[in-house]
Protein backbone atom coordinates (compact mmCIF):
# COMPACT_ATOMS: atom_id res chain seq x y z
CA UNK A 1 0.00 0.00 0.00
CA UNK A 2 1.12 3.28 -0.96
CA UNK A 3 1.76 5.27 2.09
CA UNK A 4 -0.52 8.45 3.00
CA UNK A 5 0.83 11.79 3.52
CA UNK A 6 0.39 11.70 6.97
CA UNK A 7 2.57 8.57 7.22
CA UNK A 8 5.04 10.18 4.56
CA UNK A 9 5.61 13.61 7.00
CA UNK A 10 5.72 11.76 10.13
CA UNK A 11 9.02 9.14 8.43
CA UNK A 12 10.25 12.13 7.09
CA UNK A 13 9.95 13.89 10.37
CA UNK A 14 11.88 10.81 11.74
CA UNK A 15 14.82 11.19 9.61
CA UNK A 16 15.09 14.67 9.78
CA UNK A 17 15.32 14.38 13.76
CA UNK A 18 17.98 11.44 13.40
CA UNK A 19 19.78 13.32 11.15
CA UNK A 20 20.14 16.46 13.18
CA UNK A 21 20.80 14.21 16.34
CA UNK A 22 24.26 12.76 14.06
CA UNK A 23 25.31 15.93 13.23
CA UNK A 24 25.06 17.42 16.54
CA UNK A 25 26.70 14.60 18.52
CA UNK A 26 29.31 15.70 20.80
CA UNK A 27 32.85 13.73 20.15
CA UNK A 28 35.13 12.52 23.17
CA UNK A 29 38.85 11.85 23.14
CA UNK A 30 39.28 8.36 23.52
CA UNK A 31 40.70 8.09 27.39
CA UNK A 32 42.86 4.90 26.78
CA UNK A 33 45.37 4.94 24.18
CA UNK A 34 47.48 7.15 25.57
CA UNK A 35 51.12 7.68 23.77
CA UNK A 36 51.68 11.44 24.29
CA UNK A 37 51.75 12.06 20.49
CA UNK A 38 48.47 12.84 19.58
CA UNK A 39 44.74 12.38 21.29
CA UNK A 40 42.21 10.23 19.00
CA UNK A 41 38.81 10.51 19.40
CA UNK A 42 35.69 8.17 20.15
CA UNK A 43 33.35 8.91 17.31
CA UNK A 44 34.43 9.09 13.54
CA UNK A 45 33.80 12.66 12.53
CA UNK A 46 31.76 12.45 9.17
CA UNK A 47 30.48 9.31 7.84
CA UNK A 48 28.26 8.41 5.30
CA UNK A 49 25.09 8.88 7.42
CA UNK A 50 26.25 12.70 7.79
CA UNK A 51 25.30 13.57 4.13
CA UNK A 52 22.61 16.09 3.57
CA UNK A 53 19.06 14.37 3.08
CA UNK A 54 18.51 16.41 0.18
CA UNK A 55 21.22 15.07 -1.23
CA UNK A 56 19.59 11.34 -1.07
CA UNK A 57 15.94 11.62 -0.95
CA UNK A 58 13.24 12.80 -3.42
CA UNK A 59 11.29 14.70 -0.55
CA UNK A 60 8.11 15.32 -2.58
CA UNK A 61 5.39 13.04 -1.19
CA UNK A 62 4.12 13.07 -5.08
CA UNK A 63 7.25 11.69 -7.14
CA UNK A 64 8.24 9.28 -3.37
CA UNK A 65 5.74 8.71 -1.48
CA UNK A 66 7.76 5.59 0.57
CA UNK A 67 10.31 8.31 0.97
CA UNK A 68 12.87 5.85 -0.57
CA UNK A 69 16.76 6.69 -0.82
CA UNK A 70 17.18 8.06 -4.56
CA UNK A 71 20.71 8.00 -4.24
CA UNK A 72 23.22 6.54 -1.93
CA UNK A 73 26.38 7.73 -0.43
CA UNK A 74 28.92 4.90 0.23
CA UNK A 75 31.84 6.45 2.27
CA UNK A 76 33.74 9.70 3.38
CA UNK A 77 37.10 9.90 3.25
CA UNK A 78 40.37 11.29 2.38
CA UNK A 79 39.54 14.57 2.60
CA UNK A 80 41.63 17.63 2.25
CA UNK A 81 41.41 20.07 4.98
CA UNK A 82 42.19 23.87 5.58
CA UNK A 83 41.62 27.00 8.15
CA UNK A 84 40.03 29.63 6.52
CA UNK A 85 38.49 32.79 8.47
CA UNK A 86 38.51 31.00 11.71
CA UNK A 87 36.50 27.71 10.21
CA UNK A 88 38.02 24.04 9.85
CA UNK A 89 37.06 23.10 6.26
CA UNK A 90 37.52 19.42 5.05
CA UNK A 91 36.84 18.86 1.30
CA UNK A 92 36.09 14.97 1.22
CA UNK A 93 36.10 12.30 -0.27
CA UNK A 94 32.73 11.45 -1.06
CA UNK A 95 31.88 7.83 -2.70
CA UNK A 96 28.18 7.32 -3.86
CA UNK A 97 26.76 3.69 -4.61
CA UNK A 98 27.94 4.51 -7.85
CA UNK A 99 31.18 3.95 -6.94
CA UNK A 100 31.92 7.39 -7.87
CA UNK A 101 33.94 10.19 -5.93
CA UNK A 102 33.35 13.29 -5.96
CA UNK A 103 34.41 16.22 -3.19
CA UNK A 104 32.00 18.02 -0.75
CA UNK A 105 33.12 20.22 1.67
CA UNK A 106 32.01 20.43 5.10
CA UNK A 107 32.53 22.53 8.00
CA UNK A 108 33.20 22.83 11.72
CA UNK A 109 33.52 25.72 14.44
CA UNK A 110 36.01 23.80 16.70
CA UNK A 111 37.29 21.01 14.55
CA UNK A 112 36.38 18.19 15.77
CA UNK A 113 32.63 17.75 16.25
CA UNK A 114 29.06 19.17 14.48
CA UNK A 115 30.40 18.77 11.03
CA UNK A 116 27.99 19.77 8.80
CA UNK A 117 28.06 19.60 4.68
CA UNK A 118 28.03 22.65 2.58
CA UNK A 119 24.25 22.75 0.70
CA UNK A 120 25.73 21.11 -2.59
CA UNK A 121 28.42 18.75 -3.26
CA UNK A 122 31.61 20.75 -5.35
CA UNK A 123 31.17 21.00 -9.19
CA UNK A 124 34.56 20.46 -10.19
CA UNK A 125 35.34 21.35 -13.82
CA UNK A 126 36.70 18.83 -16.41
CA UNK A 127 39.46 18.49 -18.84
CA UNK A 128 38.57 18.16 -22.72
CA UNK A 129 39.88 14.37 -21.74
CA UNK A 130 36.76 14.24 -18.74
CA UNK A 131 37.98 12.29 -15.49
CA UNK A 132 36.37 8.66 -14.80
CA UNK A 133 36.64 9.34 -10.72
CA UNK A 134 38.58 11.65 -8.78
CA UNK A 135 40.06 11.68 -5.37
CA UNK A 136 42.32 12.18 -2.61
CA UNK A 137 42.81 16.28 -2.99
CA UNK A 138 45.54 18.54 -1.17
CA UNK A 139 44.34 22.10 -0.37
CA UNK A 140 47.53 24.12 -0.43
CA UNK A 141 47.11 27.76 0.48
CA UNK A 142 50.15 28.91 -1.89
CA UNK A 143 51.92 32.00 -1.64
CA UNK A 144 50.59 33.29 -5.13
CA UNK A 145 46.95 33.92 -3.22
CA UNK A 146 45.65 31.26 -4.85
CA UNK A 147 43.99 27.78 -2.86
CA UNK A 148 44.97 24.70 -4.73
CA UNK A 149 43.70 21.52 -5.00
CA UNK A 150 45.63 18.40 -6.00
CA UNK A 151 44.09 15.70 -6.61
CA UNK A 152 43.94 12.03 -8.54
CA UNK A 153 42.57 11.82 -12.05
CA UNK A 154 41.74 8.62 -12.80
CA UNK A 155 41.14 7.30 -16.48
CA UNK A 156 40.76 3.96 -18.13
CA UNK A 157 43.67 2.72 -20.08
CA UNK A 158 43.11 3.32 -23.50
CA UNK A 159 45.58 0.58 -24.29
CA UNK A 160 44.13 -2.19 -21.73
CA UNK A 161 43.16 -5.61 -24.00
CA UNK A 162 39.56 -5.39 -24.12
CA UNK A 163 37.37 -6.64 -21.17
CA UNK A 164 40.02 -5.51 -19.13
CA UNK A 165 38.33 -3.46 -16.86
CA UNK A 166 40.83 -2.90 -14.12
CA UNK A 167 43.62 -1.43 -15.90
CA UNK A 168 43.68 2.48 -14.93
CA UNK A 169 45.69 5.38 -15.70
CA UNK A 170 46.03 7.82 -12.59
CA UNK A 171 47.41 11.36 -13.08
CA UNK A 172 47.33 14.61 -11.16
CA UNK A 173 44.26 16.93 -11.62
CA UNK A 174 45.42 20.50 -10.82
CA UNK A 175 42.65 23.18 -10.14
CA UNK A 176 42.31 26.56 -8.05
CA UNK A 177 40.44 28.53 -6.22
CA UNK A 178 39.43 31.30 -3.91
CA UNK A 179 36.72 29.95 -1.50
CA UNK A 180 36.47 26.10 -2.51
CA UNK A 181 33.40 27.20 -4.25
CA UNK A 182 34.26 28.32 -7.90
CA UNK A 183 37.30 25.98 -8.96
CA UNK A 184 39.74 27.17 -12.37
CA UNK A 185 40.76 23.40 -14.06
CA UNK A 186 44.20 23.56 -14.98
CA UNK A 187 45.83 21.29 -17.22
CA UNK A 188 46.92 17.96 -15.25
CA UNK A 189 50.26 17.76 -14.00
CA UNK A 190 52.52 15.75 -17.15
CA UNK A 191 55.21 13.06 -15.81
CA UNK A 192 57.79 11.98 -17.18
CA UNK A 193 57.93 8.72 -14.77
CA UNK A 194 55.01 6.99 -15.13
CA UNK A 195 51.25 7.48 -13.40
CA UNK A 196 51.26 9.64 -10.35
CA UNK A 197 49.49 9.56 -7.26
CA UNK A 198 49.46 11.10 -3.94
CA UNK A 199 50.83 14.50 -5.80
CA UNK A 200 51.16 17.84 -2.88
CA UNK A 201 51.92 21.35 -3.75
CA UNK A 202 54.35 22.83 -1.33
CA UNK A 203 53.03 25.92 -0.42
CA UNK A 204 55.99 28.36 -0.84
CA UNK A 205 57.98 28.67 -4.23
CA UNK A 206 61.29 27.21 -4.15
CA UNK A 207 63.83 28.98 -6.57
CA UNK A 208 61.04 30.76 -7.49
CA UNK A 209 59.34 27.75 -9.15
CA UNK A 210 56.31 25.51 -7.95
CA UNK A 211 57.19 22.83 -6.17
CA UNK A 212 55.69 19.16 -6.18
CA UNK A 213 55.48 16.36 -3.71
CA UNK A 214 55.45 13.27 -6.65
CA UNK A 215 54.40 9.64 -5.99
CA UNK A 216 55.35 8.43 -9.74
CA UNK A 217 54.30 4.56 -10.64
CA UNK A 218 54.53 2.32 -12.98
CA UNK A 219 50.99 0.95 -13.01
CA UNK A 220 48.02 1.72 -11.58
CA UNK A 221 48.23 -0.37 -8.02
CA UNK A 222 51.41 -1.53 -8.23
CA UNK A 223 54.32 1.38 -8.09
CA UNK A 224 56.94 -0.92 -9.98
CA UNK A 225 60.02 0.68 -9.71
CA UNK A 226 58.60 3.81 -8.48
CA UNK A 227 56.80 3.88 -5.29
CA UNK A 228 58.87 6.90 -3.30
CA UNK A 229 57.74 10.56 -2.52
CA UNK A 230 59.58 12.57 -5.12
CA UNK A 231 60.30 16.33 -5.67
CA UNK A 232 59.76 18.15 -8.91
CA UNK A 233 60.04 21.89 -9.67
CA UNK A 234 57.70 23.26 -12.49
CA UNK A 235 58.05 26.70 -13.88
CA UNK A 236 54.66 27.65 -15.06
CA UNK A 237 51.83 25.89 -12.56
CA UNK A 238 48.97 26.37 -15.74
CA UNK A 239 51.01 24.04 -18.05
CA UNK A 240 52.82 21.74 -15.05
CA UNK A 241 55.51 19.39 -16.42
CA UNK A 242 57.73 17.52 -14.53
CA UNK A 243 60.91 16.61 -16.30
CA UNK A 244 62.79 15.79 -13.44
CA UNK A 245 61.73 14.19 -10.40
CA UNK A 246 64.27 13.37 -7.43
CA UNK A 247 63.01 10.28 -4.83
CA UNK A 248 63.61 12.05 -1.60
CA UNK A 249 61.78 9.40 0.38
CA UNK A 250 62.15 5.80 -0.66
CA UNK A 251 60.58 2.63 -0.23
CA UNK A 252 62.63 0.55 1.72
CA UNK A 253 62.63 -3.21 2.15
CA UNK A 254 60.98 -4.75 5.93
CA UNK A 255 59.69 -1.05 6.94
CA UNK A 256 56.38 0.15 7.26
CA UNK A 257 56.68 1.41 4.01
CA UNK A 258 58.25 -1.87 1.87
CA UNK A 259 56.03 -1.42 -1.24
CA UNK A 260 55.11 1.98 -1.46
CA UNK A 261 54.29 5.23 0.34
CA UNK A 262 52.99 8.61 -0.44
CA UNK A 263 53.18 12.45 0.85
CA UNK A 264 50.20 13.29 3.04
CA UNK A 265 48.93 16.97 3.38
CA UNK A 266 51.29 19.73 2.24
CA UNK A 267 53.63 20.04 4.98
CA UNK A 268 53.64 22.57 7.73
CA UNK A 269 56.14 24.89 8.17
CA UNK A 270 57.81 25.27 11.91
CA UNK A 271 61.16 27.18 13.27
CA UNK A 272 62.99 23.37 12.87
CA UNK A 273 61.80 22.72 9.45
CA UNK A 274 58.74 21.46 7.35
CA UNK A 275 56.91 18.74 9.28
CA UNK A 276 55.86 15.79 6.78
CA UNK A 277 52.78 13.22 7.24
CA UNK A 278 53.09 10.64 4.88
CA UNK A 279 51.57 6.97 4.37
CA UNK A 280 53.52 3.61 4.13
CA UNK A 281 52.23 0.32 2.87
CA UNK A 282 53.47 -3.08 3.35
CA UNK A 283 51.59 -6.11 1.84
CA UNK A 284 50.78 -9.71 4.28
CA UNK A 285 48.43 -12.20 3.89
CA UNK A 286 45.61 -9.58 4.54
CA UNK A 287 46.03 -7.46 1.56
CA UNK A 288 47.60 -4.54 1.59
CA UNK A 289 48.29 -2.64 5.06
CA UNK A 290 48.43 1.87 5.01
CA UNK A 291 49.92 3.07 8.45
CA UNK A 292 50.85 6.75 8.09
CA UNK A 293 54.35 7.90 8.72
CA UNK A 294 56.29 11.48 9.45
CA UNK A 295 59.38 13.11 8.66
CA UNK A 296 60.86 16.30 8.18
CA UNK A 297 62.85 18.42 5.98
CA UNK A 298 65.13 21.26 5.77
CA UNK A 299 63.47 24.68 5.82
CA UNK A 300 65.59 26.29 3.25
CA UNK A 301 65.72 22.40 0.85
CA UNK A 302 62.59 21.06 1.88
CA UNK A 303 63.41 18.35 -0.37
CA UNK A 304 66.19 17.41 2.56
CA UNK A 305 65.27 15.33 4.93
CA UNK A 306 66.44 16.18 8.28
CA UNK A 307 64.52 13.53 10.68
CA UNK A 308 63.25 9.77 10.27
CA UNK A 309 61.46 9.14 13.06
CA UNK A 310 61.11 5.14 13.07
CA UNK A 311 57.98 2.70 12.44
CA UNK A 312 54.39 4.06 12.08
CA UNK A 313 53.16 6.95 13.53
CA UNK A 314 49.52 6.09 13.53
CA UNK A 315 48.18 2.49 12.75
CA UNK A 316 44.27 1.53 12.51
CA UNK A 317 42.97 0.01 15.90
CA UNK A 318 39.57 -1.21 17.15
CA UNK A 319 36.96 -0.67 14.25
CA UNK A 320 39.10 1.21 12.40
CA UNK A 321 40.40 -1.18 11.12
CA UNK A 322 37.04 -2.82 9.09
CA UNK A 323 35.59 -1.22 6.19
CA UNK A 324 35.67 -1.13 2.44
CA UNK A 325 39.54 -1.59 2.05
CA UNK A 326 40.15 -2.92 5.63
CA UNK A 327 43.77 -2.19 7.96
CA UNK A 328 43.78 1.57 6.34
CA UNK A 329 44.60 4.43 7.51
CA UNK A 330 45.17 7.56 5.31
CA UNK A 331 45.45 11.21 5.72
CA UNK A 332 45.71 14.15 2.94
CA UNK A 333 44.51 16.77 5.29
CA UNK A 334 45.77 18.64 8.06
CA UNK A 335 45.26 22.12 9.90
CA UNK A 336 47.60 24.06 12.23
CA UNK A 337 44.97 27.07 13.98
CA UNK A 338 46.14 29.96 15.16
CA UNK A 339 47.27 28.39 18.99
CA UNK A 340 50.01 25.96 16.84
CA UNK A 341 47.26 23.09 18.24
CA UNK A 342 47.03 20.41 15.12
CA UNK A 343 43.99 18.42 14.06
CA UNK A 344 45.15 15.55 11.93
CA UNK A 345 42.39 14.55 10.02
CA UNK A 346 42.66 10.81 8.90
CA UNK A 347 40.60 8.36 7.23
CA UNK A 348 40.02 4.47 8.06
CA UNK A 349 39.36 1.46 5.76
CA UNK A 350 38.27 3.90 2.89
CA UNK A 351 34.91 4.17 4.86
CA UNK A 352 34.94 6.92 7.01
CA UNK A 353 37.07 10.17 8.36
CA UNK A 354 38.36 11.29 12.18
CA UNK A 355 40.29 13.97 14.13
CA UNK A 356 43.62 13.10 15.94
CA UNK A 357 44.64 16.35 17.98
CA UNK A 358 48.22 17.08 18.81
CA UNK A 359 50.50 20.33 18.93
CA UNK A 360 53.49 21.83 16.75
CA UNK A 361 55.41 21.30 20.13
CA UNK A 362 54.21 17.32 20.13
CA UNK A 363 55.19 16.85 16.55
CA UNK A 364 58.17 18.31 16.91
CA UNK A 365 59.53 16.52 19.59
CA UNK A 366 57.98 13.37 18.32
CA UNK A 367 60.32 13.83 14.51
CA UNK A 368 62.96 14.87 16.31
CA UNK A 369 63.81 12.27 19.55
CA UNK A 370 62.01 8.99 18.25
CA UNK A 371 64.52 7.20 17.50
CA UNK A 372 65.13 5.88 13.39
CA UNK A 373 64.34 2.56 12.18
CA UNK A 374 67.80 0.68 12.82
CA UNK A 375 66.38 -1.90 9.66
CA UNK A 376 67.70 -5.30 11.38
CA UNK A 377 66.01 -7.11 14.85
CA UNK A 378 69.26 -6.71 16.49
CA UNK A 379 69.05 -2.86 16.14
CA UNK A 380 65.93 -2.58 17.45
CA UNK A 381 66.78 -4.68 20.24
CA UNK A 382 69.79 -2.16 20.84
CA UNK A 383 67.31 0.92 21.04
CA UNK A 384 64.99 -0.63 23.20
CA UNK A 385 68.09 -1.50 25.34
CA UNK A 386 69.56 2.02 25.73
CA UNK A 387 65.75 3.34 26.52
CA UNK A 388 65.32 0.92 29.46
CA UNK A 389 69.64 1.79 30.46
CA UNK A 390 68.35 5.52 30.49
CA UNK A 391 65.26 4.36 32.99
CA UNK A 392 67.28 3.22 35.38
CA UNK A 393 66.08 4.19 38.80
CA UNK A 394 63.21 6.22 36.88
CA UNK A 395 60.77 3.51 37.10
O1 LIG B 1 42.91 1.80 -0.48
C1 LIG B 1 43.93 2.48 0.18
C2 LIG B 1 44.38 3.72 -0.63
O2 LIG B 1 44.90 3.27 -1.87
C3 LIG B 1 45.42 4.28 -2.74
O3 LIG B 1 46.55 4.87 -2.16
P1 LIG B 1 48.03 4.62 -2.80
O4 LIG B 1 48.05 5.27 -4.10
O5 LIG B 1 49.05 5.19 -1.89
O6 LIG B 1 48.18 3.15 -2.89
C4 LIG B 1 44.37 5.34 -3.02
O7 LIG B 1 43.38 4.79 -3.85
C5 LIG B 1 43.72 5.84 -1.74
O8 LIG B 1 42.61 6.62 -2.08
C6 LIG B 1 43.24 4.68 -0.86
O9 LIG B 1 42.80 5.19 0.38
Amino acid sequence: MIPTKEEFNKRLQKLKNGHKKLLSKKNKPVSNNYNGIYQKYKNPILTAAHAPLPWRFDLNYETNPFLMQRIGVNATFNSGAIYLDGRYLLMVRTEGWDRKSFFAVAESLNGIDNWHFWDRPVTMPETLNPDTNVYDIRLTHHDDGWIYGIFCSERKDPTAPIGDNSQAIASGGIARTKDLINWDRLPDFISHHGQQRNLVLHPEFVDGKYAFYTRPQDGFIEVGGGGGIGWALVDDISKAEAPDEKIIDKKIYHTIKELKNGQGPAPIKTEKGWLHLAHGVRGCAAGLRYVLFMFMTDLEDPSKVIARPGGHFMAAEGEERVGDVSNVVFTNGWIRNEKDEVFIYYASSDTRMHVATTTIEQLLDYCLNTPEDGFRSAASVQTINKMIDGNSGLY
